[in-house]
Parts: C-alpha cells; structure tokens; sequence
C-alpha cells in the first residue's frame, strides 16, 4: 500500500512538472506582438468609443518607439477601472491591420 501511493505521488509530482515544461509553450504561441507586455501612462480613457490614450514605452514586437498615442481596446470593459494618470502595463496585438490592445492592468 505504501509503495502505491508513493507511486501515484511520483506521477503527480511528474505530471507537474510535464505541466511546468508545458506553461511556457502556451505563453509563446500566440503572435509575438500578443506576449509583450510594455509599460504605459494613461492619457484619456473614452469608454463610450473603447478607445485608450497611452503614453507609451517603446514596443519592441513592433518596432515602435515611446509616444502617446490613442488605441482601441479588444473589450470597452477593459477600460471600467481605468482613468488618466494611472501607470498600467498593457499588450497590442494586430488585428484586421489594427493594433488592439489584448490586455491592460493598473501596474503595482
Ligand atoms: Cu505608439
């Protein structure tokens, strides 16, 4: 009995660890410009067009360098606890020849 169990304990710890090699794969799979994660101010926030201004550090994915421009985001929602001046950490990706931002969080 004890062996069996410790048995099922290595399968676990190995399925684990199957996982932990595994994570990396799923983060790099999407387009390159989707993984990166630059750092921004808030400028404007128009909820009603799901549109952000950002004043940005340059974005390497897509070789664009640090200034403040306006973006549309994938999901008005994304905006709900945004306003001007908070510091965030946002990604772009293209979308229909349109940069959209994917995902944008108040920076801690
Ligand atoms: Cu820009």
């Amino acid at each position: 009995m004890r062996k069996f169990l410790c048995a099922r304990r290595g399968a676990a710890v190995f399925a684990a660890a199957l996982l932990a090699l595994a994570a990396p794969t799923y983060a790099a799979s999407p387009a390159a410009g989707e993984a990166e994660v630059v750092r921004a101010q808030v400028v404007k926030v128009d909820a009603g067009r799901g549109k952000v201004t950002l004043k940005h550090a340059p974005i390497k994915s897509i070789k664009m360098q640090a200034m403040t421009m306006p973006f549309k985001v994938k999901d008005a929602a994304m905006l709900e606890n945004l306003k001007a001046g908070d510091k965030v950490t946002f990604s772009v990706a293209t979308e229909d020849d349109e940069l959209v931002v994917t995902r944008i969080q108040v920076a801690k």
